[in-house]
């Protein structure tokens, strides 16, 4: 091991492929695993956590100690799956999680508050299902995502293809997985023992990525993976109703790090064109420069934009060429103009029909009056549609005819989970990031506090005859940014207690940055900081300008100048 390496990367090294103690550490009676092992597992896709309610109640009884529960993800290309598998994942959360399952922003699912004793048994599950949980998190490539959307076109069949062989591509091949989590179910042996695959990782080696690494294969007229904030995004060209190839994009990420100065959002650049056969072959060489020169000393400077933001574009490139053994094509001038979240219904175009429903912030959970998890059940088992989850949290059930459209819809109904149609722009273009109880990171609350604020968001809007407006909010509870809040119309993020950094100028497009509004506002603040802004662009608006597009025309300047004669009473209205 080189010197002036993290200590994660000698734990990688010498974990003998991502096995270390987990085995044995699963198979003590503890209630949660070692430091070392925790790293590890998140490769296997679990994150150990501590109940943050539990820890802050057991405190205030004077108790101290932390109550330990597992994160598990479980990783879905392109979000797409069988109703049998969805409900497998439902059926699980009540067996052996806390009741709820979450989709997350990358059309994956996750279990929250998971014994450290059911850990074993329900990976093995998900597994069963014909599903899997490893690499959904790690120094790996990630859930590679693409366009859900189930039309019978050769334009989705395509990049839902390339999707799928990217994902395949990149899995990690360490026995490990198989050895900790399924081997004696599957073979009747007691011992965990390592061996019959061989110990070799051909793309990463075995220290694997110096960090996470997320791929997206999305269309220049639906943008709805938010290509551009990516490692690496493939952005179909399309001609004559086909892809013709990609224009590859590198360097997308959003996590800032407030004491790290060096470390910012960013959206990734337009690096080459590729046809689709070369595409699986760019990215491994993508990956691979990545893997060798990315930063293995600093945690929070080793996601690939700032390897590119060192070296500049063209380096980079260069770099990949050298791999490849031949020069790339510049990209074509195709790019990105329109972005669908797929929600309410669409012919699919083969005479068969789907739904988009909104699940706000990915919960899926029974909550007097909505049962919303008893619906899904209930639609999964009766109709048992297609499943595709979305990036923006949210389902589409597929493949239905005329008379399970009626049907779902009346299932839905009598479990009061109101329709996509029925709820507000607001709330629809929304997400939150969990956030508090269960990510540690969490600075101030997010999944818990954005429905509140929607809530009050619609009420002014409806006072300003704003309503049909189309904007995103996007919510986190730190600046990590798994909500995407820094290129949408409306960013929230949580900065210190209870307070949050607000950010306006994104778009719905996801190909603009936005810009700080205000710093350190109070959560109760949030709605009316925004107002202001709001009657400004009723006042001054352009024909068909949106929120976003609106506050990047004023710059900032002008919008808290604007704000502050509203709340001295010089605006009138
Ligand atoms: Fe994330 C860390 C949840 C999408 C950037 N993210 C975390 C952890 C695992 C906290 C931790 O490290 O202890 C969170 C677990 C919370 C919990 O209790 O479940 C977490 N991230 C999520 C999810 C579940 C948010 C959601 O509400 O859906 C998303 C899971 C995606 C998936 O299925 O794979 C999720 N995270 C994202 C995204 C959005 C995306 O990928 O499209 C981002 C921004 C894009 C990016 O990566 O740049 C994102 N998560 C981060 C970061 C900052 C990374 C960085 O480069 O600085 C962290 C912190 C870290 O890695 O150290 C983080
Ligand atoms: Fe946790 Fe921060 Fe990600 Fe929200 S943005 S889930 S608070 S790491």
């Amino acid at each position: 091991m080189a010197p002036g390496q993290s200590p994660l990367e000698v734990l990688k090294g010498s974990s003998r492929f991502l096995r270390g103690e987990i085995a044995r550490e699963l198979a003590e009676d503890t209630d949660s695993f070692s430091k070392d092992s925790v790293q590890l597992l998140k490769h296997h896709g679990t994150y150990q956590q501590d109940d943050r309610d539990a820890r802050q109640a057991a405190r205030a009884e004077g108790r101290p100690g932390k109550k330990f529960i597992m994160m598990v993800r479980t990783r879905v290309p392109g979000g797409v799956m069988t109703a049998e598998q969805f409900l497998a994942e439902l059926e699980l959360a009540d067996l052996l999680g806390e009741g709820t399952i979450r989709l997350t922003t990358r059309q994956s699912i996750q279990h929250h508050g998971v014994p450290k004793g059911n850990l074993r048994e329900l990976i093995r599950r998900i597994h069963q299902a014909g599903l899997t949980t490893l690499a959904a998190c790690g120094d790996v490539v990630r859930n590679v995502m693409a366009c859900p959307a189930p039309f019978e076109s050769p334009l989705h069949g395509q990049v839902g293809e390339l999707c799928q062989r990217l994902a395949e591509h990149f899995k990690p091949r360490t026995p490990a997985y198989r050895e900790i989590w399924l081997q004696d179910a599957t073979t009747g042996e007691k011992e965990l023992v390592s061996g019959g695959e061989a110990d070799v990782e051909p793309i990463y080696g075995s220290t694997y990525l110096p960090r996470k690494f997320k791929i997206a294969a999305g269309f220049c007229h639906d943008n709805c993976v938010d290509l551009y904030t990516h490692d690496l995004g493939f952005l179909a060209v399309v001609r004559d109703e086909s892809v013709v190839g990609y224009n590859v994009v590198v360097g997308g990420g959003q996590g800032v790090t407030p004491s790290k100065k060096e470390t910012f959002p960013a959206l990734g650049k337009r690096m080459a064109f590729v046809t689709s056969e070369e595409a699986v072959e760019v990215a491994e060489a993508v990956v691979s420069v990545q893997r060798d020169h990315g930063n293995r000393e600093d945690r929070k400077l080793a996601r690939l934009k700032y390897l590119i933001h060192r070296w500049g574009l063209d380096a980079f490139r260069s770099e990949v060429e050298k791999r490849l053994g031949r020069r790339l094509w510049g990209p074509w001038d195709d790019d990105v103009f329109g972005f669908d979240d797929h929600l309410g219904w669409h012919a699919q175009g083969n005479g068969r029909w789907f739904y988009g429903l909104n699940i706000e912030n990915g919960r899926i959970a029974d909550r007097d009056p909505v049962r919303l998890k008893s619906a899904l059940t209930q639609i999964c088992r009766e109709l048992a549609p297609g499943i595709r989850l979305t990036s923006h949290q949210s389902i589409l059930f597929t493949d239905l005819d005329d008379e399970q459209c009626q049907r779902l819809t009346s299932i839905l109904k009598s479990h009061y989970v109101p329709l996509s149609e029925s709820i507000s722009n607001a709330r629809r273009w929304s997400m939150a990031c969990v956030a508090w109880p269960t990510c540690g990171l969490a600075i101030t609350e997010s999944e818990r506090a954005l429905p509140g604020l929607i809530d009050e968001l619609e009420v002014e809007l409806a006072k300003l005859g704003l309503s049909s407006e189309a904007f995103t909010i996007r919510m986190t509870g730190c600046p990590n940014g798994c909500a995407r809040p820094y290129n949408s119309d409306i960013g929230i993020v949580g900065k210190a207690r209870d307070k949050y950094t607000l950010l306006v100028g994104g778009q719905r497009l996801g190909k603009r940055l936005n810009f700080i509004h205000k710093e350190m506002v109070p959560r109760d603040e949030i709605v009316s900081s925004l107002v202001p802004l709001f009657i400004f662009f009723k006042l001054e608006r352009e024909e068909g300008e949106t929120f976003g597009d609106f506050c990047h025309r004023q710059g900032n300047e002008r919008l808290l100048r604007f704000a502050d004669d509203y709340r001295h009473g010089r605006v009138q209205q």
